[in-house]
């Protein structure tokens, strides 16, 4: 199964920030699709909760130098 997840992101301040993060997530196992907006902080990704966890996702991010913190 696939989800649809939505999360705020804190300390994107450039372009290359969305890229770097989007490149992260989407480098992740069980995830499929990743998208963040720099305008809005927002971010959503599909994945499958059997493979990934939000826990992983968050963690990804954040070793990355970003917070993150799912909505939904
Ligand atoms: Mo832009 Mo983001 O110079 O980590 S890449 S601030």
């Amino acid at each position: 199964a696939v989800v649809v997840g939505q999360f705020t992101i804190g300390g994107m301040t450039c372009a290359a920030c969305v890229n770097s993060v989007e490149g992260i997530l989407r480098s992740l196992t069980g995830v499929k699709r990743a998208v963040v907006a720099l305008a809005t902080s927002l971010g959503e990704v599909e994945y499958d909760p059997n493979v990934i966890s939000k826990d992983d996702i968050v963690t990804a991010i954040e070793d990355a130098g970003f917070e993150a913190s799912f909505v939904q």
